[in-house]
């Protein structure tokens, strides 16, 4: 169970409940239970899936979606404390983890907090991140890829005051669009990794479903949208483009605003990023019709991404993701704000490893995807792995390349980090600006990040977001702790 109050105890940096902590903004519950969707005509089709209740607040904070598979949209405020009943009701462990959120170490859905089928566990948290697009999904160890295949997954959107003065499209007109690949047998069944060598590359499923649906015709007026997308797939990278070649204005990413709009033809989207977009049908007649696409790319993992890949959509090929209609035509805003939001930026000088960086090497052993070497163990923190609280760090993940190497998007739990460089690899436009809390890196590549570890003591998580790698073992703790590092030594040596 989550310690009450204990988001109380965050430093100065993030906001404090505006109640004083006595009372949550927001009691939910969250159940996930098995459930029976009709997705194609004939057999319903077997998921795993959220359902929510708001037992106490404003009962417009959770919006389910209608007709799909995913959990209700959560929609908070900065500065709101919310407490959330899980209740576990699937035939196996499982626990919550928010993807994203600043939040203290019981509240993160570390594997080691499950809880078996029939019971709850209950999180106690302030919100504390900017407002931007974040997701919840299971995290058990060795069942994730399994549970978020089954339909286990939610957004969980944030709003601030910085963001709501600048009028972005609301409501209808704010739309999001939860990209996950899924592959359906003869009858309608999710059908989910066949064979270990699908494991090791990650799973691609047969096609590409939109907010837990079959359908992706999106019927909109004509004039400007936000779209937030995430790439909810368990192992699929996409590179969104417009289907008439027109530009992608970002306005965001993984943890928010950016300062102003990026303009690019182009983007890749690993599993776990998310993306921002302003999108403008104002010049579209009505009946008109334009597609956000996957364009193709090397998937960069050269025979290994071949073998077992029997995908009808394969890695890296052209296809269709989210078709717009435009049904009326309609003299709307046309262009995003000039300026979006303040951006703090990491002074690299202000690292207390700026001359020696961590580094992480992302290496396939003999079919076991590493990091360091290492795979997860439930409690071990290796010397390596250690922080102090307190201080800012920067990270480097290198992804060594070669016959076996593959894309590992990487993801850090409990912070938004940002990227500070990217070396090697195949050159691809990644949206490395803004925070972020998850990266692609891709085979030959080495990415570096800074983050600050501010106000939350405790074990979390940094691992591979390929869901198939993760559940594998290529996943790590970490320990932010305010021991000095020596005073770490010693305690890791006399036990
Ligand atoms: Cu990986």
């Amino acid at each position: 169970m989550a310690a009450l109050g204990a988001a109380a105890a965050s430093g100065t940096f993030w906001p404090q409940s505006s109640g004083a902590a006595s009372q949550p903004d927001l009691e939910a519950v969250l159940t996930a239970a098995p459930d029976k969707m009709p997705l194609f005509p004939g057999q319903l089709t077997g998921v795993w899936r959220y359902k929510g209740e708001v037992v106490k607040g404003d009962s417009a904070q959770l919006r389910d979606m209608p007709d799909s598979w995913l959990g209700p949209v959560f929609r908070v405020r900065r500065g709101q404390r919310v407490r959330i009943r899980f209740k576990n009701r699937i035939p196996q462990e499982s626990i919550i983890h928010w993807h994203g959120l600043h939040v203290p170490p019981e509240d993160d859905g570390h594997p080691r907090l499950t809880v078996p089928g029939g019971e709850d566990y209950v999180y106690d948290f302030t919100i504390a991140n900017r407002a931007g697009t974040y997701w919840y999904h299971p995290h058990p160890h060795g069942l994730t890829g399994n549970q978020v295949y089954g339909g286990m997954a939610g957004l969980f959107l944030i709003s601030d005051q910085e963001e709501q003065a600048l009028d972005l499209p609301a409501g209808e007109y704010d739309l999001p669009l939860v990209i996950q690949d899924r592959t359906f047998a003869a009858d309608n069944r999710l059908v989910y990794v066949q064979n270990p060598m699908q494991r090791m590359t990650g799973f691609l499923g047969d096609r590409a479903m939109i907010n837990g649906r079959a359908g992706n015709e999106y019927f909109v007026k004509g004039r400007s949208y936000r779209l937030r997308i995430l790439n909810a797939s368990n192992s699929r990278l996409l590179r969104l483009g417009w289907s008439d070649g027109r530009n992608l204005q970002i306005l965001g990413t993984d943890g928010g605003l950016l300062d102003k709009t990026l303009v690019v033809p182009d983007i890749m989207l690993g599993p776990a990023e998310r993306i921002d977009l302003w999108a403008d049908f104002a010049d579209m007649q009505k009946g008109a019709k334009v597609s956000l696409q996957s364009l193709p790319f090397n998937p960069g993992s050269g025979p290994m991404g071949m073998m077992g890949n029997t995908s009808r959509l394969p890695a890296g090929s052209q296809y269709e993701l989210v078709r717009f209609q435009v049904t009326e035509e309609e003299k709307g805003e046309t262009k995003p704000p000039e300026r979006l939001a303040s951006l703090e930026r990491l002074d690299p000088e202000q690292a207390v490893n700026r001359d020696n960086p961590r580094r992480f090497f992302l290496e396939m052993n003999h079919m076991q995807p590493t990091i360091n070497g290492r795979t997860f163990n439930m409690s071990e923190v290796a010397p390596d792995e250690m922080v102090r609280l307190g201080t800012t760090e920067i990270w480097e993940f290198v992804n060594s390349g070669g016959m076996m190497a593959m894309p590992h998007p990487m993801h850090i739990h409990g912070l938004s980090f940002q990227v500070i460089g990217r070396f090697g690899g195949p050159g691809y436009r990644f949206l490395d600006k803004g925070w972020k809390d998850s990266v692609l890196v891709m085979p030959g590549e080495r990415v570096v990040v800074i983050m600050r570890f501010l106000d939350h003591k405790g074990l979390y998580l940094y691992h591979c977001h390929n869901l198939e790698h993760e559940d594998l073992g290529m996943m790590r703790n970490y320990l932010v702790s305010s021991l000095s590092l020596r005073d770490k030594r010693t305690t890791a040596q006399t036990g």
